[in-house]
């Protein structure tokens, strides 16, 4: 591998394997394929995955690109069932309350074709609980505070990452954000300059397992081309 110094820091060079246009083509189309077959999954079976599953995703999820490289990110895996009844007791208690007064009535009347509610099985039933939490600060050695950068961009990208590796390894999903999400953080006692930022049972889907009849928007709804 070659390697050089600019300015003093440390540059490998990278080779990519490339493609011609027609391999391109398929490759492109393939993945669209894949990717639109992805649904959000509300019924979950109680199956095992293996562990080591997990820690590939979250390998995959990490690789995402993040400001200054910071990764400013850190996944917690839950399987212990009595912290996942604790995360599904706080969470709905929070959404009971969100779903009875907190909501207005246009955001519940566009739920309806999802069918949420305030009840939250899945946190107890999927055999994993990944919380992200969003870095904002990092704690220096000699204990001040420094501000990451794009954190919600880089956390957001990161959670993208890690929805595709869940649906590669054929596992499904459900993109959870329990509003106020703080519980999460004292439950699993992270550190302060961590904040909740998405909460996704992870697992196989349950063998009778339904998901809303929603349409993609196409081409022309999404991108203008100049
Ligand atoms: N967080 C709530 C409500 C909810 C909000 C949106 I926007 C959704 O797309 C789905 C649900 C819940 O998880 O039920």
């Amino acid at each position: 591998m070659s390697t050089k110094l600019i300015e003093g820091h440390p540059f490998v060079a990278y080779h990519r394997t490339t493609f011609d246009a027609d391999t391109m083509l398929a490759r492109s189309r393939e993945m669209f394929e894949w990717m639109n077959a992805r649904r959000t999954v509300r019924d979950f079976s109680k199956k095992h995955v293996p562990r080591e599953v997990i820690e590939n995703i979250v390998l995959a999820a990490s690789t995402a690109p993040s400001g200054a490289h910071k990764q400013p990110w850190t996944f917690c895996i839950i399987e212990n069932p009595i912290l996942k009844k604790q995360i599904r007791v706080a969470a709905e208690k929070e959404e009971y309350k969100s779903y009875n007064g907190r909501m207005s009535d246009r955001w519940l009347k566009d739920l309806q074709k999802l069918q949420t509610d305030w009840h939250k099985p899945f946190l107890e039933v999927a055999p994993y609980l990944i919380v992200m939490f969003k870095r904002v600060y990092e704690f220096e050695e000699d204990g001040h505070k420094n501000n990451n950068y794009y954190v919600q961009e880089s956390v957001g990208i990161a959670a993208g990452f890690l929805l595709q590796a869940i649906h590669h390894a054929g596992l499904v999903t459900l993109t959870h954000t329990p509003s106020p999400m703080n519980f999460l953080g004292d439950i699993l006692g992270r550190p302060e300059n961590e904040k909740a930022f998405l909460l996704l049972p992870v697992g196989y889907p349950a063998e009778e397992c339904w998901v809303p009849d929603l349409q993609r928007k196409t081409l022309d709804d999404v991108a203008v081309f100049y």
